[in-house]
């Protein structure tokens, strides 16, 4: 079933989610939940905070169209346990922040070890878009935004698009 995704500003956005306790039926059912919205939004990653569950869950998806077979990834209690000196810029976006772009500086490489969907531990190190991803994702479960490492007066320009946008999305429900 899709969720609808709240854009910012909304406090959901904001808060630090709980660790999940242990992988539970309804956990399965919100982690399908995730990749069916995130799939038709269309996106590449999906964090749970996003359609309001304030657990440690995130979904991705960073195969590009054309270039191989879909690889959905769920993650329970995602952690980066290493980082690569080297750094990357790409220019993100967000589903909570609507056609919205902006550069980040990330690192180049992180490994990061979560929970699947059996409950088994899993590790790997992701790179270029994945590497983003990840981090834009966990950024979520921390209550952050990517708009958060822009300066102040992007950040407020962007705010204000979206309370904007917000208002014409309830006037015309
Ligand atoms: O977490 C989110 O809001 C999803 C976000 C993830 C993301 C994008 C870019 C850099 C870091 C993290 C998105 O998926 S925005 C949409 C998007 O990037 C996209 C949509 C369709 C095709 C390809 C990309
Ligand atoms: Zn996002």
């Amino acid at each position: 079933m899709k969720r609808p995704i709240l854009i910012h500003p909304d406090p959901r956005l904001k808060k630090v989610c709980v660790p999940v306790p242990d992988v539970s039926d309804e956990l399965r059912v919100l982690a399908d939940d995730m990749l069916e919205t995130m799939y038709a939004a269309p996106g590449i990653g999906l964090a749970a905070p996003q359609v309001g569950i304030l657990q440690r869950v995130i979904a991705m998806d960073c195969v590009k169209e054309g270039e191989g077979d879909a690889r959905p990834l769920v993650m329970f209690n995602p952690e980066v346990v290493a980082s690569s000196e080297e750094t990357n810029v790409y220019e993100e976006g967000c589903l909570s922040i609507p056609e919205q772009y902006a550069e980040v500086t990330r690192p180049k490489e992180v490994q990061v070890k979560w929970i699947d969907r059996d409950g088994h531990e899993q590790s790997e190190t992701f790179d270029g878009l994945w590497a983003t991803c990840v981090q834009h994702e966990i950024d979520h479960l921390n209550g952050k935004l990517f708009i958060d490492y822009l300066k102040p007066l992007k950040r407020q320009m962007i705010t204000r698009k979206m309370q904007k946008l917000k208002r014409e999305r309830a006037r015309e429900q």
